[in-house]
């Protein structure tokens, strides 16, 4: 799975990158900071099995810690977006080739309203960020768009020729974009095309281009610099005004409390309410104030700097993803070298038995037999749907 962070340049994509992963991608006050994008991993939370397996755990693929697994998730932040960037405006299709492989795009967005729409600094509140959500989700649909009309003529008429499905030339065309043959059939239906009569494709075009992106590359927004006096009202108008989920964030704040944690200034854990001061001289008076400053106008306010919540979001609640602990001894839950509850895999809701075994190896699928539940031993096949937190041995012709 890939997060891709977007937004105008200076709104702080590449702040919220460092909160999230603290890799230190270069931040700037000026747009265009970021030109080639920066890559970093991130720790999405989930209660570990092992609580309720009563179990000491030897993690792989992931951490545990206090029986909270933490799960990799890869997050890329790219350069900053102006209207007209499909037409090579700014860093124009660069920024947008990037997001390719990208399964969801958190959108930054400067809430404080102070950077026009190329990222210039301008009077504190005097842009509306709703703006900055249309401009994006129309220049990705333009995007789109300028792809599939490079070929649309011959497709048409490959189509009209050889009686094909609308559905299957898309594909092709949209395979390199992470958008999946199911994205389109399901927008198909929806937009009522009919998938092997060009002439209705047409008229639709735009509107099934839209519920793709839509289905494809789901969109939340994160109200950034919510710690400046011009955000709150913006925020709300966001919340109450977008189809699309809006977070207040402050990714300059985490970056500041998980500094001085690691500095040992303070005491703080990522995404919690409050933080305790440890050496107050080392601190200094201007750290002290902006440190009051932070919990009585962030942390009381909002619950937290935010930034965590987004992730959570996007992974449990955009794209309903489960955990799941394929194992290979299940009276032990452990692997073949005795390592408990090894692996932990991110998976879509509704998941079989057999998808899991092709992502475990795809020989696995391939010579799948059945599943056995842990710790019960019960049997299951193919279709199984798994639920979260589910332990299970694959079990193959596959030695
Ligand atoms: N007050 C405040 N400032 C922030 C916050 N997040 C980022 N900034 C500031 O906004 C400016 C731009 O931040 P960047 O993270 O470089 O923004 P970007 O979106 O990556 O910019 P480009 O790479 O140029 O597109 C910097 O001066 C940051 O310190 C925040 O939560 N609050
Ligand atoms: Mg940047």
């Amino acid at each position: 799975m890939l997060v891709g962070i977007v937004g105008k340049p200076s709104c702080g994509k590449s702040t919220f990158l460092n909160a999230l992963t603290m890799v230190n991608a270069k931040v700037g006050d000026y747009p265009f900071t970021t030109v080639d994008p920066n890559r970093g991993t991130a720790y999405v939370q989930s209660t570990c099995v092992c609580k309720e397996l009563e179990v000491q755990d030897n993690p792989k693929n992931s951490i545990c810690t206090d029986g909270i697994r933490y799960l990799p998730i890869q997050i890329l932040d790219v350069a900053g977006l102006v209207p007209g960037a499909s037409e090579g405006r700014g860093l124009g299709n660069k920024f947008l080739d990037d997001l390719r492989q990208a399964d969801v795009l958190i959108h930054v967005v400067d809430a404080s309203g102070s950077l026009d729409a190329e990222g210039n600094k301008i009077n504190k509140g005097s842009w509306d960020p709703l703006k900055d959500v249309s401009f994006l989700e129309e220049e990705i649909d333009a995007w789109i768009k300028s792809i599939i009309m490079r070929d649309y003529e011959v497709m048409r008429k490959k189509a009209a020729a050889e009686k094909l499905r609308f559905s299957i030339l898309l594909h092709e065309k949209l395979t390199g974009l992470a958008i999946k043959k199911h994205h389109i059939d399901a927008s198909i239906r929806e937009v009522g095309i009919v998938d092997n009569d060009v002439n209705t494709w047409d008229e639709n075009l735009d509107t099934l281009i839209t519920t793709i992106r839509r289905k494809s590359k789901p969109i939340v927004v994160v109200a950034n610099k919510i710690d400046q006096p011009t955000s709150a009202d913006n925020f709300s108008r966001m919340q109450n005004e977008l189809d699309a989920k809006v977070f207040p964030v402050s990714a300059l704040a985490e970056v500041f409390l998980r500094t001085e944690h690691e500095d040992k200034t303070i005491s703080y854990k990522q995404g919690e309410a409050e933080f305790t001061m440890i050496d107050e001289e080392k601190l200094g008076d201007s750290k002290k104030q902006l440190l009051t400053k932070i919990q009585s106008d962030l942390l009381e306010k909002y619950g937290s700097t935010g930034v965590h919540d987004v992730l959570t979001n996007v992974v449990f609640d955009l794209l309903n993803m489960i955990v799941v602990y394929p194992v290979e001894d299940v009276s032990k839950f452990s692997d073949k070298s005795g390592n408990v509850l090894p692996d932990a895999y991110l998976v879509p809701k509704g998941t079989t038995a057999i998808e899991l075994a092709g992502k475990v190896h795809s020989d696995f699928a391939e010579n799948f037999i059945h599943g056995s539940l842990a710790p019960s031993g019960r049997r299951v096949g193919t279709d199984y749907e798994l639920r979260n937190n589910e332990v299970i041995k694959i079990v193959s012709a596959v030695k």
